[in-house]
């Protein structure tokens, strides 16, 4: 019988892929590759292809204790190809090989690659997630709104996550209310786990800071989990000792604590080394044996089951041109600040700097901090979903570019977000300690010190008023500023201006 190759790509490494269920051991061969053009299509962060090229190490060295021939083409070999589909086409030609079963990649830009390559490519769906393709397509058809505390609840009854027959225990679906404190003054759980590199992770960082050392970036130290058996100690740990607090603080930001009570799975969820269900399965477990309360155990399974399902199934949804739409018409060019250009905003000095460490910031950092000032300061979205691809080791565009482009640029029209998530300094106060710190003051409207934030909102408004007036989540924003007197409201726009001018002209504001 002619063999088959069977792909398996960076972020595709389950043991239970559908191209791996399809295959046959005996005589098919499986492709994975290190190659140029994944990691510097736009530059990802080193530590991001530390990441995945170390796990995909790892994983093969798993596939072939299993008994699979791997083929697999490691970043500097001579014969690479520089691309998938030529390392395909190369192990082809190795193996006498006339098909590839591939299981659908997570982007359109490699789904086109695969259907255009001259070869026989068989794309299977990936089950990995909760919905399929056609079970999101047949929630979303005939509604007027795709709202994602709907889905949600679909998937509650779906999974029987939570559930008590056919109701949510405790009476409700969503336990928002209770959640979202202001930063705590002590934080108990000490963050996540930090795994030392071993063999495979030491050669892989050498070979990505000899490669990759102009992307923005820290390389070392590096400790995100590589292996299946990691992944499930760092879920394990965050269950036993994190979990129970992560709705109070899911949305406080403090200048001395980068990971609160966050979880830190999304890399290991987004690669395949765990499933969705079992992370959420650990969590529920946690709340039937009394060990977390409802409000923690809710809020994050409605992330994982709620958001994360959800925002794939729109970016499946709504075609190749998501990642390109430009709702507000945008189009300033993304600041240097986001590269770590000097900035006297202590909340985006912060974001960015910690971004740079450890190629991971939490939700409301990436929404509230960095997103909300791309937003505001009407910055061409496609660079700052360029920018969050680059950045997070968990940024893959199925997840990323849906929260980049359409929950925090508003770029999509309106599909995800049902209004802005813009919001001026006295939100980042409120959820913070970074305001406390900074060279402006969040109390100040205008004037000499006064908060960005605080003219950017309104200015903001201002420009978007034939948009949003007729908002009806938005129309007491509207109010408050025509209460303000004229001059107060010119004065407030003219020094937005002003700022805006600086930013552009890469002054250090
Ligand atoms: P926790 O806060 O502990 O949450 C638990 C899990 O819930 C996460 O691991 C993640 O799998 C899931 N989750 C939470 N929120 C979301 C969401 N909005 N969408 C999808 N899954 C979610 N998440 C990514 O996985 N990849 C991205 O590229 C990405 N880009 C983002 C860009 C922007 C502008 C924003 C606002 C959010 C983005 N998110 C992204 C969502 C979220 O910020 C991360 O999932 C989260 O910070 C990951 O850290 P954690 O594992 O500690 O998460
Ligand atoms: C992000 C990434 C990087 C940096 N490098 C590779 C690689 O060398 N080989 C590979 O198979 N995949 C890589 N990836 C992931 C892909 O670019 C792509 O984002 C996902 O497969 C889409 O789901
Ligand atoms: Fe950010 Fe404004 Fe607070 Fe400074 S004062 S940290 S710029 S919100």
């Amino acid at each position: 019988m002619v063999s088959r190759l069977v792909l398996v790509l960076g972020d595709q490494l389950s043991a239970g892929l559908s191209a791996l269920q399809q295959a046959d051991k005996a005589r098919d061969t499986v492709v994975m590759a290190e190659v140029a053009d994944e990691a510097s299509y736009v530059k990802h962060h080193p530590k991001k292809i530390a990441l995945i090229f170390a796990a995909m190490r790892q994983f093969a060295t798993f596939l072939e204790q299993e008994g699979w021939q791997v083929a697999y083409g490691q970043l500097d070999d001579p014969e690479n190809a520089g691309s998938i589909v030529g390392e395909l086409l190369r192990r082809a030609e190795q193996t006498g090989a006339a098909e590839v079963l591939a299981t659908e990649p997570g982007e359109w830009r490699l789904i086109s690659a695969l259907k255009e390559a001259p070869l026989k490519v068989t794309i299977l769906q990936d089950d990995r997630f909760i919905a399929s393709h056609q079970a999101f397509e047949t929630w979303a058809e005939g509604r007027k709104q795709l709202r994602m505390e709907y889905f949600y609840r679909d998937m509650r009854r779906k999974t029987g996550l939570l559930m008590e027959g056919d109701q949510p225990v405790e009476g409700k679906w969503n336990f928002d209310h209770d959640n979202r404190k202001p930063a705590p003054d002590e934080v108990t759980f000490e963050g996540p786990l930090r795994f030392d590199p071993d063999e495979t992770v030491a050669e892989v960082l050498d070979l990505v800071e000899a490669r990759f050392e102009a992307h923005f970036g820290d390389l070392r130290p590096f400790w995100f989990a590589t292996t299946r058996a990691q992944a499930l100690e760092q879920l394990a740990h965050f269950v036993t000792h994190g979990l129970a607090r992560f709705g109070d603080y899911q949305d406080a930001m403090l200048n001395e604590n980068r990971f609160l009570y966050h979880a830190l799975v999304s890399t290991s969820l987004n690669i395949g080394l765990l499933t969705p269900l079992e992370v959420c399965e650990a969590v529920e477990d946690a709340y039937k044996e009394g060990r977390a309360p409802i409000n923690a155990v809710e809020g994050f399974i409605r992330q994982i089951i709620g958001w994360r399902e959800y925002v794939r199934g729109i970016y499946f949804l709504e075609g190749p041109d998501y990642s390109s739409r430009n709702g507000l018409g945008h189009s300033r060019a993304l600041p240097a600040l986001y590269w770590g250009a000097e900035t006297r905003m202590n909340c985006l000095s912060k974001a960015v700097a910690q971004t740079k460490e450890e190629a991971y910031a939490h939700h409301i950092q990436r929404l509230m901090v960095t997103g909300n000032f791309g937003l505001l300061a009407g910055i061409d979205p496609h660079q700052v979903h360029e920018w969050y691809l680059a950045v997070y080791a968990d940024a893959f565009e199925w997840v990323e570019a849906p929260n980049t482009v359409g929950m925090s640029q508003f770029a999509d029209g309106g599909i995800i977000a049902s209004k802005p998530y813009v919001s001026s300094g006295a939100y980042i106060n409120r959820m913070s300690d970074y305001c406390k710190s900074c060279a402006y003051k969040v109390a100040q409207k205008t004037g000499e010190g006064a908060c960005p934030f605080n003219l950017l909102y309104w200015h903001f408004l201002d420009r978007h008023r034939d948009r949003f007036e007729g908002n009806p989540r938005m129309g007491n924003m509207y109010r408050t500023w025509d209460r303000m007197d004229e001059a107060k409201r010119q004065t407030v726009l003219s020094e937005a201006e002003e700022f805006l001018t600086r930013l552009e002209a890469g002054e250090a504001v």
